[in-house]
């Protein structure tokens, strides 16, 4: 059962069959992915990202997608592999994913909250933040999505760390939004495209969250955004709103989407995939395959997009 031809997409995996999974990937596929370290987390498990990329001499855009960020949300870090086994079994016959990789590279993140993953498999099936420890260990947890360089704090977040939006003690003050903001900031003349997966609710969110001030290309983000809401309804029906955070959720301040936008990254969106409330983070495994099936027809659309400019 361990090996790659037989991993379940259907199901929910734990961490290990996780790390297990990306180094069969790198094995098997070795002409075009490479597994590398992107850093620790709080308690010393490695994170590593997935890149795809074809060898060619002409220098490429990167699109990076990230999973799991918030722990509970067990419907993202199996989205993110579905991602990559799509782009993988097709790349060589469909000429749309060989097109991208002619000009693009993916950087995958399957599981960046991995501390939080595994709690919320063993403890905690509903755990959001991560795992540090505060206040001489009597409070536990940083929500990653409110730690990053943006308005740090200012609102929506919580300087308790008893609660679910504790920001942290300071600006990127956590080692896994360490690991991430410097990556993406030693690379981000390259990086076109910044997506960040979440549940539930079915949103594709645009920059802001802590203004109701539009960015600069809003319009452009906005019908990029609605051409995929579109494809993905044509898979299976569902309904995904567009929008800017701040006016289809609720303000907070310190995520990843807008500090990458901030710095740079002219095309950053937050996904908030199935459902929108029955199942809520505990989404059936029956729901995997379709969900996963219109989210990539959204993350496609969106891609081509960017792609042809
Ligand atoms: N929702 C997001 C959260 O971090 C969000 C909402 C989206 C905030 C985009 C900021 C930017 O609260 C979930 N489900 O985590
Ligand atoms: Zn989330």
């Amino acid at each position: 059962r361990s090996n790659l031809e037989n991993y379940d997409y259907t199901k929910y995996h734990p961490i290990e069959e996780i790390y297990k999974w990306m180094s069969q990937i790198e094995e098997r596929y070795s002409e075009v992915v490479t597994q590398h370290f992107l850093g620790m987390t709080y308690k010393a498990r490695p994170m590593y990202y997935l890149k795809i990329s074809e060898p060619t001499s002409t220098l490429k855009k990167i699109f990076w997608m990230d999973c799991g960020i918030h722990a509970r949300e067990w419907i993202t870090p199996a989205f993110c592999q579905w991602f990559v086994k799509e782009i993988l079994q097709n790349y060589k016959t469909d000429p749309r994913i060989s097109r991208f990789l002619r000009k693009v590279d993916f950087y995958i993140l399957p599981v960046l909250n991995i501390d939080g993953y595994v709690y919320s498999w063993r403890k905690d099936r509903f755990w959001r933040k991560s795992r540090s420890s505060h206040n001489n260990g009597t409070c536990f947890g940083t929500d990653l999505n409110r730690n990053f360089n943006i308005s740090w704090c200012n609102v929506g977040a919580s300087k308790n760390c008893t609660h679910q939006t504790f920001c942290g003690t300071g600006p990127v003050s956590e080692s896994e939004t360490k690991a991430v903001s410097s990556f993406i900031e030693d690379k981000k003349d390259s990086i076109l495209c910044y997506l960040t997966i979440h549940s539930y609710g079915q949103f594709i969110l645009t920059p802001y969250s802590f203004t109701k001030t539009k960015p600069s290309n809003y319009d452009e983000l906005i019908r990029i955004g609605q051409k995929a809401a579109k494809e993905l309804k044509a898979k299976h029906g569902s309904n995904y709103k567009v929008g800017s955070t701040s006016d289809m959720l609720y303000f907070t301040s310190g995520n990843s989407r807008d500090w990458a936008y901030h710095i740079g990254i002219p095309f950053a969106y937050t996904f908030e995939l199935r459902d929108n409330g029955t199942y809520k983070f505990t989404l059936p495994e029956d729901q995997i395959q379709p969900t996963c099936e219109e989210t990539m027809a959204a993350v496609l659309s969106i891609y081509d997009d960017i792609y042809e400019r």
